[in-house]
C-alpha cells in the first residue's frame, strides 16, 4: 500500500493537506451531500433544471449547486455536483430520477450486463468534467475540490437491483448466482470508474472520494472479493495515472472490516460512519491515517446541545490524527440551516 506520502508538501489548502497527513490546528470541514434538498436555493436551481440527470449535465447549473454550500457556510471544500448512477448511464442503462423516489434503472440480467458499452462512457461524462472546470475558476485558492464516483459494488446494487433496498438482496444473489457475469461487470466498473477519477483530477480535482455505501451486510468472503478486491485495483488504476493520488474511501457500515479495508486498499483517508465507535478508531486505526467522519446526521437535525457535545467528542478523540470533520453519512433534507452554520463554527473553534 502507498498511503504514506513521505514530507508532503503543504498546499495552503487545509482541507487537502489533512488528507495529505499535515494535522491543521483545527479540523477542516465538508459535510457529505452539502449541495442539496435542504438549501431553497438548491430547490430552485433543480425545479429549473426539469430533470435530476440534467441537473448533473448541464455545467452552469451543476457548477451553481457545487458553489451554494460555500456561499452560506464557511466550508473548507467543495464537492462536484454530480451522482454515483452517472456512471450506469453512461455505460448505456435506462436511469431515471422520481419525484421524491429517488434513483430508479431497468434492471440488469446477464445479458444486459454484456450488452453494457463502455467504449463512449467518458465522452458521455464530458458535461461533468466541465462542471469541475467551472468550480475550479470560481473557488478559493484555499479550498479543496472534492471529485468522486461510487464504488463498483454500491454501483452495481443498483444496476442490479434497479434501486435503493436495506438489504441489497437482488444483487447479493446475482452475484451468488451468475459469479462470471458479475465479475464482468464490476471489472468494467472498475476500469470505467478509474479512467473518471484520472479524468477528475486532469480537470481539477484535489481528492477525490469513493462512496461504498452499502458496504453493510455482507459475509467477510463477499467484502473481501467485492469491496477490498475492486476498491483497491480502483485506487492502485488511478494512481498508475496520478502517482500518489490522494483518494478517500468511505465503506459505510464495513464495521469488523474497515482495518483491513484500510490496510488493502491504500486509501489516503479513512471516512468513518456514525455506528462506528470513536474507540475503535484510536484503538484499532494506525496513528498516520487521517480519518474523515463521524456526526450523525440526525444529530444535526435535532441540533443544540447534544449536537454541540458529540462534535466536540468526535473532535477530541481524533486529536491526535489528521482528521477531516464530517458527518457519518449524507445530510437530510429536513436539516434546520442554522445548525449547520452552528456546527461549522464549532470545528472551527468559533464557538
Ligand atoms: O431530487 C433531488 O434533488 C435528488 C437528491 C439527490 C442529490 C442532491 C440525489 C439522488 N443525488 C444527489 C447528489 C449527490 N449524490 C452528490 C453531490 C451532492 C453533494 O454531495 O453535495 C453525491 C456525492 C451523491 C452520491 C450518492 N448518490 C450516493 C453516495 C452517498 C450516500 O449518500 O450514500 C448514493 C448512494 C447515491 C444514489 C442516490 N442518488 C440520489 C438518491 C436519493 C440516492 C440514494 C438512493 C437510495 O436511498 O438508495
Amino acid at each position: 500500500m502507498d498511503r504514506q506520502i513521505s514530507s508532503p508538501q503543504a498546499t495552503g489548502k487545509p482541507l487537502l493537506d489533512t488528507a495529505l497527513g499535515i494535522k491543521q490546528p483545527t479540523p477542516p470541514i465538508w459535510i457529505m451531500r452539502q449541495a442539496g434538498r435542504y438549501l431553497p436555493e438548491y430547490r430552485q436551481v433543480r425545479e429549473k433544471a426539469g430533470g435530476f440527470l440534467n441537473l448533473c449535465y448541464t455545467p452552469t447549473m451543476a457548477a451553481e449547486v457545487t458553489l451554494q454550500p460555500l456561499r452560506r457556510f464557511d466550508l473548507d471544500a467543495a464537492i462536484l455536483f454530480s451522482d454515483i448512477l452517472v456512471i450506469p448511464d453512461a455505460l448505456g442503462q435506462t436511469v431515471r430520477f422520481a419525484e421524491g423516489e429517488g434513483p430508479i434503472l431497468e434492471p440488469l440480467d446477464p445479458a444486459g450486463i454484456a450488452a453494457l458499452d463502455p467504449t463512449n462512457a467518458l465522452e458521455k461524462l464530458s458535461p461533468v468534467l466541465e462542471t469541475i472546470d467551472r468550480v475550479k475558476l470560481a473557488l478559493s485558492p484555499n479550498k479543496t475540490l472534492i471529485g468522486f464516483c461510487g464504488a463498483p459494488w454500491t454501483v452495481a446494487t443498483y444496476m442490479l437491483g434497479g434501486r435503493g433496498s436495506s438489504d441489497q438482496a437482488k444483487a447479493r444473489i446475482f452475484a451468488l448466482e451468475h459469479p462470471e457475469a458479475f465479475s464482468a461487470l464490476i471489472d468494467m466498473l472498475v476500469e470505467v470508474s478509474a479512467q473518471y477519477l484520472v479524468a477528475q483530477f486532469r480537470a481539477g480535482a484535489d481528492i477525490v472520494q469513493i462512496f461504498e455505501s452499502w458496504a453493510l451486510n455482507l459475509d467477510e468472503e463477499f467484502f473481501a472479493a467485492y469491496v477490498i478486491e475492486p476498491n483497491r485495483r480502483l485506487v492502485e488504476r488511478v494512481r498508475e495515472f496520478i502517482p500518489g493520488a490522494p483518494i478517500t474511501g468511505f465503506p459505510r457500515g464495513a464495521a469488523g472490516m474497515l482495518k483491513t479495508y484500510a490496510e488493502q486498499t491504500g486509501v489516503s483517508v479513512l471516512g468513518l460512519d456514525y455506528a462506528l465507535p470513536l474507540g475503535f478508531a484510536s484503538d484499532t486505526l494506525p496513528k498516520s491515517l487521517p480519518v474523515q467522519g463521524n456526526l450523525d446526521p440526525l444529530r444535526l437535525v435535532a441540533g443544540g446541545q447534544q449536537m454541540e457535545d458529540r462534535a466536540r467528542k468526535i473532535i477530541a478523540a481524533f486529536a491526535d490524527r489528521p482528521h477531516i470533520f464530517n458527518l457519518g453519512h449524507g445530510i437530510v433534507p429536513q436539516t434546520p440551516i442554522e445548525n449547520v452554520a452552528r456546527l461549522v463554527d464549532l470545528v472551527h473553534g468559533r464557538v
